[in-house]
């Protein structure tokens, strides 16, 4: 691979990737930029519609392969006196459609100028035909390559008032385009016996001179397509830019407000709690809690089972609103590498609480003091930042930032082509 085509690589790849559904317009690009190709004349048609035969009367040599049957099978070329001649299967006449890949290689990437070819003795071009100009033209309009509209094989008809008809009749299928009667068997004759008459009525030096224009016109239709593929995927990556901008910006935005809300919720929550708790812990007198009940009391009420369940109930109460915030924030089940065997015991709530009883020095401690709310919250806020929520919002900031990189590059390189 020669430098230039290793640099265009460079460049066009990460476009590529971008936008990837713009492939075949980087591939002309590509050829666009391509230095020293000679401007590319190619056929377009049905097959057995004289395209090679065509070619061969325009560069005055029988360079391409002529015969009474589909004949053109793959592309050949063949570049004489500063022209590169382009010969391609007819369209539409595999079943495989591998052939038509290979003409519209040949139209699409390749050719400046594109001869449309069509047999007069087939009368009005068919809707295949019919939508492939379609195409062309509209094609012509966007980047100003060249088509030029061939009727070929006119000695095949039988006089001039045949001849008016057919040309009539699609000369309104190709409203704008100039026809091009020609004999290629005519031209042959004429060339071969001199007779400079039958050389005019072959059509061919009229076609000839219309394309010696349209070579002419070559190197500013290029400069005109190259700008506008520029301009337009330039348009596309920016516009794409822009938008990833903007959802990495709003998702960064969801981010850090959730992050904020999760953690002023639950402390506001946990202030509640602490509020709640404050006559629970700090009741006067003695803590029978403490106190255990002896055989004696049976099942009996005593003043310890009272107050244990006082604190029990106040305790479940805390943990029902902190546990109401985490499923809020869907952050209620521990992250997998966490998880044990037992799934009862996988929760946020387990992990940051435990499962032993708490009496009344615990519970002041945990939630009445600031260093113990502040610990509740850190240790959530850990388990918060894990959740599986969370952890898909990183991952999708993560692939919008790399996107976002990818597009700058692709954005970065074009312009490098802009500026060159
Ligand atoms: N009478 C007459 N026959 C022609 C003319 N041009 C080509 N032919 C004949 O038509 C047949 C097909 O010509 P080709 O040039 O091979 O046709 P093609 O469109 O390239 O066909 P594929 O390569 O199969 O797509 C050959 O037998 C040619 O000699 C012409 O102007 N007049
Ligand atoms: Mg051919």
């Amino acid at each position: 691979m020669n430098q230039l085509a290793e640099s265009l690589d460079h460049v066009l790849e990460p476009v590529l990737a971008v936008l990837p559904q713009r492939r075949w317009d980087l591939d002309r690009l590509r050829v666009l930029l391509q230095l020293n190709v000679p401007p590319t004349v190619t056929v377009v048609g049905k097959y057995n519609h004289g395209k090679s035969r065509l070619l061969n009367e325009l560069m005055g040599s029988d360079i391409f392969n002529v015969a009474d049957r589909r004949e053109t099978v793959a592309l050949a070329e063949h570049v004489q006196q500063g022209v590169r001649w382009l010969d391609a299967p007819g369209l539409y006449a595999d079943v495989a459609l591998q052939d038509d890949a290979l003409a519209r290689e040949a139209m699409g990437l390749q050719a400046d100028i594109r001869l449309f070819v069509h047999a007069a003795k087939e009368g009005e071009l068919d809707a295949l035909e019919s939508n492939l100009l379609q195409d062309l033209v509209a094609d012509h309009q966007r980047s100003q390559r060249q088509n030029l509209m061939v009727i070929s094989q006119i000695d095949q008809l039988a006089d001039d008032a045949q001849e008016d008809k057919v040309l009539t009749a699609i000369q309104q299928q190709c409203a704008g385009l100039n026809l091009h009667p020609v004999s290629s068997t005519r031209y042959r004759q004429g060339r071969d016996g001199g007779k400079q008459r039958m050389l005019e009525k072959s059509g061919i030096p009229a076609l000839q001179a219309s394309l010696e224009a349209a070579l002419q016109r070559v190197p500013q239709a290029r400069e005109f397509e190259r700008e506008t593929l520029l301009t337009e995927l330039t348009q596309e990556l920016n516009t794409l830019q822009h938008k990833q901008e903007q959802s990495l910006s709003s998702l960064q935005q969801t981010q850090k407000q959730q992050g904020i809300d999760f953690v002023e919720g639950l402390g506001k929550i946990l202030e509640r709690i602490a509020n709640d708790l404050e006559p629970v812990v700090n009741a006067p007198g003695v803590d029978h809690s403490l106190v255990p009940d002896t055989f004696e009391f049976g099942f009996k009420m005593t003043a310890g089972k009272q107050e244990r369940a006082r604190l029990q109930i106040a305790y479940s109460r805390a943990c029902i609103a902190i546990n109401g915030h985490l499923v809020e924030y869907g952050a209620v089940g521990l992250p997998a590498a966490q998880r044990t065997s037992v799934r009862s015991m996988d929760t946020v709530m387990i992990a940051v609480m435990g499962v032993s009883v708490k009496y009344r020095a615990d519970l002041r401690r945990i939630f009445c003091e600031q260093a113990g709310r502040d610990k509740l919250v850190q240790d959530f806020t850990h388990y918060f930042e894990v959740s599986d929520g969370r952890v898909a919002l990183e991952k999708q900031i993560e692939q919008t930032e790399n996107q976002l990189a990818q597009t700058r590059q692709a954005l970065d390189g074009l312009s490098s082509l802009e500026h060159a």
